[in-house]
């Protein structure tokens, strides 16, 4: 890879502890972070984003810098105000539901709105002055969709690229929010945006069409001045690690533990975020169902769910924790017998090594979200196997389903069919599970963090050939002259052709 590498994101990790890719890969997280430490540990670079922390609005400071291993972690801080604004709301009640198409718990707050505009051209104040004219700037996800255009309205000319983590709705939904077009006119400032899923692809190919004109040609966007590359780049996890790890000496005997726990039972595991859009109730209903369907597996089957506390201050999440307390107790409270508790919910995050003996152990792995952009617990799951594999229930609305097709897939709002789903997994022979597990153990292979990143990072430097577009809307007189005083961070300064970083 040519020139360093500087990932946008609105979350930073912890980066504290870890030295390598491996040991990274062992901290829980979102599939966001656990996807690109790693691979930042392995290129080196620059990771820019919110510290996490709230201070009051006159105590920001400055963005703070620490040389981490080969990580430059610079991180700014926001007010009490701007996280409520910025990340609970306009993110997590208004861009989160209406990308997951939730259109009925949709906010739309022209005040956040306005915000969340201001949160990114205050990440882009604080990114502009420390950019290289030779560095590849990757921006992450949908807090963020703004920040490449207001990188070049300060004036960088140099490769930026945009991946969406999250599904993109179709045109139908997305236009239900009256900022839809600022937020498709924003993805005009990227050289390449990158999405899990051709679904998601067509769908943004649609809005930019039919919301703002325009036409490609092949895979490139043209509007006005704007080329815009949009690309299938399905992320995956790191399949070799999963495996050695749920094959470990420690996974063993912390699987045996499990089985002993469950006193031989068959084992349900669930692991997500605790998150609505994950169908964590709809699948408490469908092993409720089971159990009130088929009685043979009373007392025979265990379901553990794995939920890890996530975007506690949003109402909606509080609200999705009372109803899985409610469901479990109600499901426990019907069914458990002497020693038998149907279902055990552990709230509370794993480091991904322990999820591995988890994964391992488990007969069937439910991962029926409602909606979710890929899902990596699916991956992890199938990686995590061993020559008796466990049967994966996957939710055909999930991106990974496009890639597993070897899975049972399931529509996670039938509450009946997943039952009988889920009858037929536990039923299933080790003949057919093997078979199945084989398959998907083949496609987890194929696809894997470094592969996503490393074909998404080939094509950004390929658009890098390209002249670059001028942004469409003009900069304030006090904004054009904080460009001018930049020019010691290459922003304005002319590097020799043929990149378009000499030429924009
Ligand atoms: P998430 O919504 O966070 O990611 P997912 O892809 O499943 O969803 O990733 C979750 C990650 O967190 C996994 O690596 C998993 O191991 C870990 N995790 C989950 N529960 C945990 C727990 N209880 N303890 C510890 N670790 C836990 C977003 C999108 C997804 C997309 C990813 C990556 O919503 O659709 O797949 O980004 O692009």
């Amino acid at each position: 890879m040519s020139g360093r590498l500087v990932v946008v994101s609105n979350r930073t990790p912890d980066l504290t502890t870890p030295k390598t890719p491996a040991e990274a890969r062992k901290q829980a997280a979102g599939g966001l972070v656990s996807a690109l430490h790693p691979a930042l540990l392995e290129t080196g670079g620059m990771w820019f984003g919110w510290s996490g922390k709230t201070t009051r609005q006159r105590e920001k400071g400055s963005p703070q810098k620490r040389q981490i291993g080969p990580i430059q972690l610079v991180t700014v801080n926001l007010s009490e105000e701007e996280v409520h604004d910025f990340y609970v709301s306009f993110c997590n009640r208004t861009l989160w539901p209406l990308f997951h198409s939730f259109p009925a718990q949709v906010r739309v707050v022209s005040s956040e709105y306005r915000t969340y505009r201001r949160i990114n051209r205050y990440f882009a104040a604080h990114l502009a002055p420390l950019l290289k004219a030779n560095d590849l700037v990757w921006v992450h996800d949908y807090h963020l969709i703004p920040l490449g255009m207001e990188l070049r309205r300060l004036g960088w000319k140099g490769r930026l690229g945009f991946f969406l983590h999250i599904p993109f709705p179709s045109v139908d939904i997305l236009t239900i929010s009256p900022h839809s077009k600022p937020l498709l006119e924003d993805l005009e400032a990227y050289d390449l945006v990158g999405f899990h899923t051709e679904r998601y692809r067509r769908n943004c190919a649609d809005a930019l069409e039919s919301e703002l004109g325009g036409t490609f040609e092949g895979p490139i966007y043209h509007h006005g001045k704007a080329k815009t590359q949009l690309g299938v780049y399905a992320i995956g996890t790191d399949p070799d690690t999963f495996a050695t790890w749920a094959n470990s000496p420690e996974a063993t005997l912390q699987a045996g533990r499990l089985r002993r726990m469950v006193r031989g039972r068959r084992i349900i595991l669930g692991v997500d975020r605790l998150d609505y859009t994950k169908g964590i109730s709809e699948r408490l209903l469908a092993f409720d169902r089971l159990l009130e369907r088929y009685p043979s597996w009373r007392d025979q089957v265990s379901m553990t769910q794995i939920s890890s506390p996530s975007r506690t201050r949003v109402p909606e999440y509080i609200a999705q924790k009372q109803e899985v307390d409610r469901l479990v107790g109600e499901i426990n409270g019907r069914y458990s017998e002497g020693d038998w508790i149907p279902v055990r919910h552990l709230y509370r995050s794993y480091t991904q090594e322990e999820l591995a003996a988890f994964y391992r152990e488990a007969d069937v792995c439910l991962v029926t979200p409602l909606r979710d952009g890929m899902n990596l617990v699916a991956k992890e799951y199938v990686a995590s196997q061993t020559e008796n594999p466990g049967v994966l229930l996957l939710s055909q609305f999930c991106g990974t389903a496009e890639d597993l097709r070897e899975a049972v897939i399931v529509n996670p709002y039938d509450i009946d069919g997943t039952a009988t789903a889920l009858n037929r997994a536990l039923n299933m022979d080790l003949k057919e599970r093997r078979e199945r597990w084989q398959a998907l153990n083949k496609r987890v292979h194929e696809r894997t963090a470094q592969t996503w990143r490393a074909r998404f990072l080939a094509d950004l430097e390929k658009r890098g050939m390209q002249p670059s577009p001028a942004p469409k809307r003009k900069a304030s007189p006090a904004k054009a002259q904080a460009t001018k005083k930049k020019t010691q961070s290459g922003l304005t300064r002319p590097v020799p052709s043929p990149s378009r970083r000499g030429l924009g």
